[in-house]
This record gives structure tokens, C-alpha cells and sequence, in this order.
């Protein structure tokens, strides 16, 4: 087995923040795989050539080349039958996947308002300028106008967070007894979130924060052992 996974890093080559590279790093855990993971920056793109697009995860499995973190984990799923399922069922990868587009379009964006000020600060010089252009190109506004760090988005992300709270009454992981890949969609961008900031999101009495403390010690302390703030 001779896997790789392109990893975005920041300053420090250990400093990984993409929140899809920690989909597919969590999945690889799951599935029991061990993966090189080279550190990548933005502005790296001839690294990456030879996956005919310019992002990351990039996963290079012996002669496959897959991109996209819902491909790769679509693609170890069923390479990799054998080792532990990562959704469990059709029904269930139809659940992860609208898990998916929540956290990219309702979670994602109030956390990058919190921590945007700080992981620009963590970037790689090389990357900044780039990272300036075309965030405030996407944004339509500059970095300094979009971040608000402050208690009020903090507690929109709490009150957002609402849905899967409600689950956790219930049972300790989305995948009920044990996690399955949704609850590693929404654990990414906590990862995200402490690679580069000091900044605390969720109270420590949340169920959240105890489900998140759950898979910080999965895999032997896997994500915990990361690079990142003790938030
Ligand atoms: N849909 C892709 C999104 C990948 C993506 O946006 N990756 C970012 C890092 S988090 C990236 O490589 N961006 C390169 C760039 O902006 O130039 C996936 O889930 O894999």
C-alpha cells in the first residue's frame, strides 16, 4: 500500500488547517489506512499538476490520482471494502452528504468570520498575497471586513450548531454508538478552527464540545496530537 495525501499547511509545515484534508485524514483513520500527508501550499500549483486542478486533498493511491474529499472518501469506501465502513449504507452516504452541505454553507462561513484574521496570520508568507486576492475577490470585501471575532458570531455558531446538538442528546456520535464520516464532515472544521486560533467556540459544558473532545482522542489522539491551540 503506498498512499499520499497533499495536506494544506500553513507557516509551519505541521501547522494543517484545510478542513476537507481532515475529512479525508479522519476517513484514512477510520478505514485503518496510513497515508504520507506532504505539506502543500495555495501557491504550489505545479505540485499538483499532475491531478489536472489546482486544490486540495489530492490523494495518489499506487497509480490512482483522486481529487475532491468527497470522491476520495467515495473511492476508499469502495477500494478498501474490506477495512471498516465509513457510511454503513446507501441511506447513510445519502445523510453525510447533505451533512456536507450544511457545514459548507452554514457552519463554514460564520467560523471563517471568527477565525480569518487568525489563520491569515498562520498562512506561509508565499501564500498571503494570493490568499488576500482571491478570498477578497470571493468575499467582495476585504479580510478586515469580513472577520468579526466577537461574541455575537461566536454565539450565531452555537445557536447554528442547534441540529446537531439535538442529536447528541440522543447518542454520542452522528453515527450513533460509533462515528461514521458525517461526524467527521463537522469535526473538520473544528480542526480548521485550532490549527491557527486561540479563540474558544464552543462552551465547555456543550455536548458539542464533549463530542469533539471524543474525536480529538480517537485513532490514539490522532487530531489532538495535531498541531493546533488547546481551545
Ligand atoms: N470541493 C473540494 C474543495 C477543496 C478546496 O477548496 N481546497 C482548498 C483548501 S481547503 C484549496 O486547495 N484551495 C486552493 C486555492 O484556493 O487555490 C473538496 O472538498 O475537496
Amino acid at each position: 500500500m503506498d498512499l499520499k495525501l497533499y495536506d494544506l499547511a500553513g507557516a509551519k509545515d505541521d501547522c494543517r488547517f484545510s478542513p476537507p484534508c481532515w475529512q479525508v485524514k479522519m476517513a484514512l483513520k477510520h478505514k485503518g489506512l496510513d497515508a504520507q500527508e506532504i505539506p502543500w501550499r495555495f501557491t504550489e500549483k505545479e505540485a499538483i499538476a499532475f491531478s489536472g486542478q489546482g486544490k486540495v486533498p489530492v490523494l495518489v493511491d499506487g497509480d490512482n490520482t483522486i481529487v475532491d474529499s468527497w470522491e476520495i472518501v467515495r473511492y476508499l469506501e469502495t477500494a478498501y471494502a474490506d477495512h471498516p465502513s465509513l457510511f454503513g449504507g446507501q441511506a447513510s452516504e445519502s445523510g453525510a452528504l447533505f451533512m456536507k452541505f450544511w457545514c459548507v454553507q452554514t457552519i463554514t462561513p460564520i467560523i471563517l468570520r471568527i477565525i480569518l484574521l487568525d489563520l491569515f496570520q498562520h498562512l506561509h508568507e508565499k501564500d498571503k498575497a494570493y490568499f488576500r486576492e482571491s478570498r477578497e475577490k470571493f468575499l467582495g470585501m476585504t479580510l478586515e471586513e469580513f472577520a468579526t471575532p466577537d461574541d455575537a458570531t461566536i454565539t450565531a455558531l452555537r445557536t447554528a450548531l442547534s441540529p446537531l446538538r439535538e442529536v447528541l442528546k440522543r447518542q454520542p456520535y452522528l453515527g450513533g454508538d460509533s462515528p461514521y464520516f458525517a461526524d467527521y464532515i463537522v469535526f473538520a472544521p473544528f480542526q480548521w478552527a485550532r490549527a491557527v486560533s486561540p479563540i474558544q467556540l464552543l462552551a465547555k459544558d456543550d455536548l458539542i464540545y464533549a463530542w469533539r473532545e471524543r474525536l480529538l482522542d480517537a485513532f490514539d489522539g490522532y487530531a489532538r496530537n495535531s498541531f493546533g491551540y488547546s481551545t
